[in-house]
């Protein structure tokens, strides 16, 4: 038996890949029985059945540290948040929503700014002033013009990376970049074209200086609904250093009085954007519990 990383699906037929080689496995018969299938990104044991081929059979997956649906991808270590200042102007409830997203599946965020040719200094450091504290990575860059691929991809390396973000905001670009190939469609409509792609279950990690980048448009969406006010209030590390000195041990940090991260907030020590973005999803996370619950 081997071991490989399951790097492209195609209509039940899977590239697997191990240290020197690749192969085109089919899953075992009892395991489809099982409505189990294997997805791009996962480890995998598998059977040699022809080896001038390059034939075998995948018995079983190693157990996941997470998935993504839309794209079907496992293991995911990073997603790439891409947006751009003003070119389509900058969704921020959108990159602070991913970076939720991100956390609640285990995946690091990584902040991308790009079109950073389009932009001016002082919008990229307001940015990147807003997450400073953010513990996310982040990076500006200009796919255009080649400026700062070279950080992003050393964030990249030895990593599963999927991109995400607004229509627009230049991921294709950037993966082709990084890939050094043309694979991704990009400009106007792209989007709906790479989408209709994936609906027919394709997928494609693409290999790069050790890692790889999921060939797919990645998420642009994520419903805070999906997670617990309290799960959002302790993923803003942003007020981690403030929370113990709220006067109350359940503080919210929305209104309370004598609340340390407020406070914080108002010495300009919490950048008040990202405060102003927490109370907004926290509130839309809590609506969605309370209908939910059916009051
Ligand atoms: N000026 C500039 N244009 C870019 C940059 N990155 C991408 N673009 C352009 O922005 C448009 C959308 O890019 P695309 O990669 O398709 O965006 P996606 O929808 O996020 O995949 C294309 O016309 C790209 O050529 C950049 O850094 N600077
Ligand atoms: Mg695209
Ligand atoms: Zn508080």
């Amino acid at each position: 038996m081997e071991k490989g990383l399951v790097i492209k699906s195609l209509s039940n037929r899977y590239t697997v890949r191990t240290d020197n080689d690749e192969y085109i496995c089919k899953p075992r018969g009892l395991f489809r029985k099982e409505g189990f299938k294997p997805l791009c990104g996962d480890r995998v044991i598998f059977e040699i059945t022809d080896s001038s081929c390059k034939e075998g059979y995948i018995y079983s997956i190693e157990e996941r540290k997470n998935l993504l649906i839309r794209p079907p991808v496992a293991n995911i270590d990073t997603v790439v948040i891409v947006f751009s200042v003003n070119s389509p102007v900058w969704d921020e409830l959108l990159v602070d929503l991913l970076v939720l997203a991100c956390y609640s599946n285990d995946i690091e965020p990584v902040l991308c700014i790009n079109k950073s040719d389009l932009a001016s200094k002082e919008e990229i450091r307001n940015i990147l002033y807003q997450y400073s504290k953010s513990g996310c990575r982040i990076v500006t860059t200009d796919a255009k013009h080649n400026n700062g691929l070279g950080d992003l991809k050393s964030l990249l390396t030895g990593k599963i990376s999927v991109f995400a973000g607004q229509s627009g905001a230049g991921k294709s670009t950037l993966i082709n970049s990084l890939t050094n190939t043309r694979i991704m469609q990009t400009g106007t409509l792209s989007d709906r074209i790479e989408r209709g792609k994936n609906t027919t279950r394709h997928c494609e990690l693409l290999s790069f200086d050790g890692g790889y980048i999921a060939d797919t448009p990645g998420f642009s969406k994520f419903d805070p609904g999906l997670l617990q006010p309290d799960a959002i209030m302790s993923m803003y590390t942003d007020f981690n250093p403030y929370r113990k000195m709220c006067r109350f041990n359940d503080c919210k940090h929305i209104n309370e009085k004598n609340c340390a991260v407020i406070n914080a907030v108002e010495k300009g020590e919490i950048p008040i954007e990202r405060h102003n973005r927490y109370k907004i999803i926290y509130n839309m996370s809590k609506e969605a519990l309370k209908i939910r619950r059916g009051y």
